[in-house]
């Protein structure tokens, strides 16, 4: 349980309790506790585990300190379940609209009766917003630009999210009797970047007894339907889970057919009906007898296939690949020597250089780069010319008591508008490590976007290109530019993207790792860790590189410290990379 999504609940407690129009010191007492928890530099569930007490904590009595108890144990709040059966159903869907926080949205239904998504836009196009008080015309064309957006993921839960809520379920499933085998399949199973539902496997001795036992999990709001095949839950009043049952012989058909995608299994179920076979969820058969179902592999082997990685399964290909016995053989969380992207308290960071140094380390990296703002983002405290020059030096002191690792110095410098960098190339151009990254006027034109990405690339001192399509899965579309354009240019100067790993980012995004590999640009895979724990964050990086199809040597991360130190050697007046 990350401390990130006990203070999502705390926010989203906070934002139905505005919504309700409750008193607004219990509104600030929920905030606070969320920024507390966001901002600590351990783990909750690490203090609770060694019996510190949570509410000597700023910010955190005795309501909250049970709270965070019952989330970190249960995975579920009941508080918040409970506040969100007060609102109509879609409701919150309306704080995923950009620029719609929990007090318009209440004037919004006050004034205007809006429920929905649906309800805002109509009183959009009927100009209905412009004339409620502390809005306007402006307001209107915002809150329209952005519905859409707000509309792509409605329903749909980050992965970080439901990882989360299956683990926790996860657990509670090891306790059924009588289990024998157990997975997860769906979307969750192939690391899309965000999930519908969750859907979960099991093979056991005696189904009643298991059902009893899996319904006595705190974190259940709804049971949806219940048999001896399927169970359908909801959790926490907002995601849903579909348990199904299993035998021996039918495992890994089954495992195979909900796994999916819906594409893979068609492609695949093609091969079979090809060879003379017929392929369902209960196995693979020839005439009646069935010839392969107890394990996914199996499957796969009698079809001429080689076993595909779940990652892989959304039918860009991999079928094709598997009978050509021409699969990638993917990068694995084995292979990440050191992660490119961190802050620290000099900047938006919540610890120090020294901390940062030493939970990675602890990770069993080998090097880290301390890459702090640049001026340009002022609410970050970003830094100017000397204090990049001030911090680098503090960065290389850390690094020189540390044996076995390697701290490189190193900024994400901010790209203007205009495509000039935010610090002076001759300082830059002494750092180990320089990622510059978009983080403002998003909305150039595709043409003005891919020239000012490429004046970046083509300064000659920029190691890697950061999250380059700024996309935020909730609230933010990618940038438009000319892909394949700017990913030439990376490959002929010698700069890297970067996989931004935090889970609402995750940007390259599959595709275009995929694509990356293809125009022959390496990746960074980076937690951009603000504090230790996020730099745990990087498994969502290695899981979006192998939905991208990227082996070991597509990725930077694969490079022991005595390599990247060959390849990061800058020559005067040459290019950055050899
Ligand atoms: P989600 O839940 O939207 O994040 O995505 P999935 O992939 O988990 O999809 P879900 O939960 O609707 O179904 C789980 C798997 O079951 C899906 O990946 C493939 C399989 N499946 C579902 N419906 C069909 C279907 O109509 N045809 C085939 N071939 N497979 C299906
Ligand atoms: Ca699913
Ligand atoms: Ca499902
Ligand atoms: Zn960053």
């Amino acid at each position: 349980m990350e401390n990130a999504q006990i203070a999502d609940v705390f926010d989203e407690i906070s934002a139905i309790l505005q919504i309700l129009g409750e008193n607004a010191f219990r509104v600030r007492s929920y905030q606070n506790a969320a920024r507390t928890v966001r901002d600590m530099a351990d783990r909750a569930e690490d203090l609770l585990s060694s019996g510190e007490d949570l509410k000597k904590l700023p910010g955190i009595g005795s309501s909250i300190a049970e709270q965070i108890d019952e989330i970190v144990r249960s995975g579920t709040s009941h508080r918040l379940t409970e506040l969100r059966g007060k609102l109509p159903r879609g409701f919150l869907e309306l704080l995923r609209v950009r620029g719609l926080g929990p007090k318009k949205a209440k004037k919004l239904y006050d004034d205007l009766g809006i429920k929905s998504l649906d309800d805002l836009e109509q009183a959009c196009k009927d100009h209905r917003i412009r004339d409620l008080p502390g809005m306007g015309v402006k307001t209107e064309e915002k809150f329209l630009e952005n519905i859409g957006r707000a509309r792509e993921n409605v329903g749909r839960m980050l992965l970080r999210d439901a990882d989360a809520v299956f683990e926790a379920f996860a657990e509670h499933i090891e306790t059924v009797p009588g289990l024998q085998r157990f997975s997860a399949a769906g979307s969750r199973r192939r690391r899309r970047e965000t999930i519908g539902d969750l859907d979960i496997l099991l093979q056991v001795t005696d189904r009643d007894a298991a059902i009893n036992r899996i319904l006595t999990f705190p974190a259940i709001s709804e049971v949806e339907a219940q048999g001896k095949e399927k169970l359908t839950l909801i959790l926490n009043g907002n995601l849903n889970v579909d348990v199904r049952f299993f035998e021996a012989d039918e495992f890994g058909a089954a495992l195979l057919y909900f796994t999916g995608s819906k594409a893979h299994n068609i492609a695949v179920r093609k091969v079979a009906i090809d060879q003379g076979y017929k392929l369902n969820e209960y196995g693979l058969y020839k005439g009646d007898k069935r010839v392969a179902g107890n394990t996914e592999d199996e499957v796969y082997e009698v079809l001429g296939l080689d076993s595909i990685a779940p990652e892989l399964r959304e039918n860009r290909g991999e079928v094709e690949a598997a009978a050509k016995h021409a699969l990638p053989i993917l990068v694995d969380h084995n292979d990440i020597h050191g992660d490119f992207h961190s802050h620290t308290i000099e900047t938006d960071g919540k610890q120090s250089i020294e901390e940062m140094a030493q939970a990675a380390r602890m990770r069993g990296l080998d090097y880290l780069a301390i890459t702090d703002h640049s001026q340009a983002v002022t609410i970050a405290r970003g830094m100017d010319n000397k204090r990049v020059e001030k911090h680098a030096e503090a960065v290389r002191k850390v690094d020189a008591k540390l044996d076995d690792f390697w701290l490189l110095a190193g900024v994400e410098v901010d790209i203007l508008k205009d495509g000039s960098l935010d610090i002076d190339t001759d300082i830059l151009g002494e750092l180990d490590w320089v990622i510059a990254s978009i983080h403002s006027h998003f909305d150039l034109d595709e043409k003005e976007m891919t020239q000012r990405l490429l004046a970046a690339i083509e300064t000659g001192v920029v190691d890697c290109i950061g999250h380059p399509f700024t996309r935020h899965l909730v609230t933010r579309g990618p940038i438009s530019i000319d892909v394949d354009t700017v990913f030439q240019a990376c490959r002929d100067n010698g700069v890297c993207l970067e996989l931004n790993a935090q889970p609402e980012r995750l940007d390259l995004p599959d595709v275009y790792c995929h694509r990356a590999k293809e125009i022959g640009v390496k990746v960074a895979i980076a937690s951009d860790a603000h504090k230790a724990t996020d730099l745990d964050y990087m498994r969502y990086g290695v899981s979006t590189a192998r939905r991208g199809w990227l082996e070991p040597g597509d990725v930077l991360n694969s490079l022991s410290t005595k390599e990247l130190r060959k390849r990061l050697v800058r020559k005067p007046g040459a290019q950055r990379w050899r």
